[in-house]
């Protein structure tokens, strides 16, 4: 570890961001603890590999009917660590089991390819890289170790995964229940800490063959270059700032009614959240007269009520950065939101802004979006391009030739059309530009976890 690297705490201490109450006290792992998991998961990580296919898949559902047993009481954790809406929260549950069935399915179905060449037989074998470090954030603390997590070990690698500071809970569980579930000791193993600490010597080490990172752009560079230093694969995901384009010939009821949780699901706290939204001016005001009333109606509040859409922020420091950005100048509207304890904060729209105001490029990350007029299909693209990110987006329209050209004119990688829909384990999902490097999820999953061999054999000698 170099000389500069902040002294490690000794404890992670946990708030309910509803109430902003310590409800967990949890050891913080230290480059030591990292060193020390890294040997042991190599260990774990040569038998799982020897294991049959077959075996690998079995251990795998049964850790996903292990998840699917738990739900509740990993939603209940969610809820009280993120501060997920409990409905929300057992979706997520539901994603980590249905992640783990799909990864399951997958390691009888990894194989490599048989190539026509002269003179022999040319076989590639798709192997996997030893142990992977997974390093997640707080706003989908339970889905997202599992993106990263789920198909690097169907592949036949050993994880390590780092939890973000403010919610390791979710992630300490699972560790549990996938040694309930028969995974064998080590595999899988949750190192909480701070991220510049056991993070960062988790990007350091020599023996972890691959990094997954999801979090702020600063870090993802920063990993990036440590990863560099060692090339280290790495696959990042580094956030958004993405349109939500609605064109006149839409249905402008419906893009109305859907665009208030498309950027208010999770607080705002999400990486597809469509902050900034792009309506074609003949509809402007009709969509604005739609869409204000929906956001007021927006139930915020206890993320334990069953009726509760949105819940608080994740910490002090979170709101303390959404609040930044919206400065007295700007033109808002706003819901309601309970009154403190807690970090609680509005979902606001904010009107007649600069394109390229702060609050208009930026990741407010927060519930936060701003409503942009546009002129034509070229200003809409070139709008919605108007970002360093490249993550997600969706556009409205009732016309497939525009929906397709617009689609293919917007540099993102995951639209979607007349949906806010992004995120399935089944399809890939990862940004252009700022917002990352490589795809998580979808049929790719898997190999992503692999090296490939390519084996000659001739048949002259
Ligand atoms: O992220 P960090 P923060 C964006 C969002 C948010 C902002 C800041 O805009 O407001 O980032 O959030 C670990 N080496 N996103 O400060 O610090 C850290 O412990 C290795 C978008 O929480 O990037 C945590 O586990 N790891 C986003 C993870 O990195 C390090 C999700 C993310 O933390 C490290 C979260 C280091 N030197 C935030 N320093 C998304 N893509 O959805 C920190 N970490």
């Amino acid at each position: 570890m170099s000389s500069d690297q902040p002294p490690a705490p000794e404890a992670l201490h946990i708030r309910n961001p509803a109430t902003g109450d310590v409800i967990a006290s949890v050891p913080a792992a230290t480059a030591e603890d990292v060193d020390r998991a890294v040997t042991r998961a190599a260990r774990a990580q040569t038998r799982w590999a020897a294991l049959a296919p077959a075996e690998r898949a079995r251990l795998l559902r049964r850790f996903a009917a292990t998840v699917d047993a738990h739900t509740e009481e990993l939603a209940r954790i969610e809820v009280k660590e993120a501060g997920h809406p409990i409905g929300n929260a057992r979706w997520e549950a539901g994603n980590v089991r249905d992640l783990l069935e799909y990864a399951a399915g997958g390691v009888e179905r990894l194989s490599g390819r048989q190539i026509p060449v002269a003179g022999g037989l040319d076989v590639t074998f798709l192997e996997p890289l030893g142990v992977v470090g997974v390093i997640a954030p707080w706003n989908f603390p339970l889905p997202i170790a599992a993106w990263g997590s789920a198909p690097a070990l169907a592949a036949g690698n050993a994880v390590l995964l780092k939890p973000a500071e403010t919610t390791p809970l979710t992630a300490l569980r699972l560790a549990e229940l996938a040694l309930e579930s028969g995974l064998p000791e080590h595999l899988f193993q949750v190192l909480p800490g701070a991220g510049p600490v056991a993070g960062a010597a988790l990007v350091e080490h020599p023996g972890v063959a691959k990094i997954v990172f999801t979090g702020s752009v600063p870090v993802g560079k920063k990993v990036m270059a440590a990863c560099a230093r060692r090339v280290k694969r790495l696959t990042l995901e580094l956030g958004g700032k993405n349109p939500n384009i609605v064109f006149a010939d839409a249905d402008i009821e419906a893009a109305a009614a859907a665009a208030p949780m498309s950027f208010l699901d999770n607080a705002g706290q999400d990486c597809c959240a469509r902050t900034r939204i792009l309506v074609e001016r003949p509809v402007y005001d009709r969509f604005l007269d739609l869409l204000v009333p929906a956001l007021r109606a927006v139930v915020v509040g206890d993320p334990s009520d069953e009726a509760t859409e949105m819940g608080p922020l994740i910490s002090r420091d979170q709101h303390d950065r959404v609040s930044s950005y919206v400065t007295d100048d700007l033109n808002t509207v706003c819901g309601s939101a309970p009154e403190g304890p807690g970090f609680w904060y509005p979902p606001t729209l904010v009107t007649d802004v600069a394109a390229d105001a702060p609050v208009a490029v930026e990741e407010v990350f927060g519930p936060v979006a701003v409503v942009l007029p546009f002129e034509d299909e070229a200003e809409a693209v070139r709008l919605a391009g108007a970002t360093e990110y490249g993550l997600s987006g969706s556009l409205w329209t009732r016309d497939v030739g525009r929906a397709l050209r617009v689609s293919r004119g917007v540099a993102a990688g995951n639209l979607s059309v007349n949906s806010h829909s992004s995120v399935r384990y089944s399809t890939p999902f990862g940004g252009y530009r700022q917002s990352g490097l490589g795809r998580e999820l979808g049929p790719d999953a898997l190999a992503a976890f692999t090296e490939t061999k390519n084996v000659f054999i001739s048949t002259e000698v």
